[in-house]
């Protein structure tokens, strides 16, 4: 399968690796959005928020104690937000399932 970040999580394209363990990876983004900017994502293929079933969905808890344990090193204490983008109303443009968590300024409401 041609998936940038399956690739990202196999190691054959370097990131900005921030934390890692044998089902998820966090990296910087390559074109931040806030002063801190970056994703989590399952290393299995999952295309998107859609293909959530109860079978693995027990991944996406892992990915937000995930994001609070660094969010702790990166003394986020000034808050954070966590954007996940699906499909292409949603503005996703990668097709394997991930989660942005922004912070360092204050952040507009609504998104656009
Ligand atoms: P989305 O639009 O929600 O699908 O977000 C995809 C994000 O992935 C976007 O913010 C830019 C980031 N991105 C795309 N290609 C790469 C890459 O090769 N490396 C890194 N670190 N980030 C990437």
């Amino acid at each position: 399968m041609d998936c940038l970040f399956c690739k990202i999580a196999a190691g054959e394209i370097p990131s900005n690796k921030i934390y890692e363990d044998d089902r998820v990876l966090a990296f910087h983004d390559i074109d931040p959005k806030a002063p801190v900017h970056f994703l989590v994502i399952p290393k299995e293929h999952i295309a998107c928020a859609d293909e959530i079933t109860p079978e693995n969905s027990s991944i996406v808890a892992h990915v937000f104690a995930v994001i609070a344990k660094i969010a702790k090193e990166l003394d986020l204490k000034g808050g954070y937000r966590i954007v996940n983008n699906c499909g292409v109303d949603g503005g996703q443009t990668v097709g394997h399932l991930h989660f942005h968590v922004l912070a360092g300024r204050q952040l507009a409401w609504p998104p656009g």
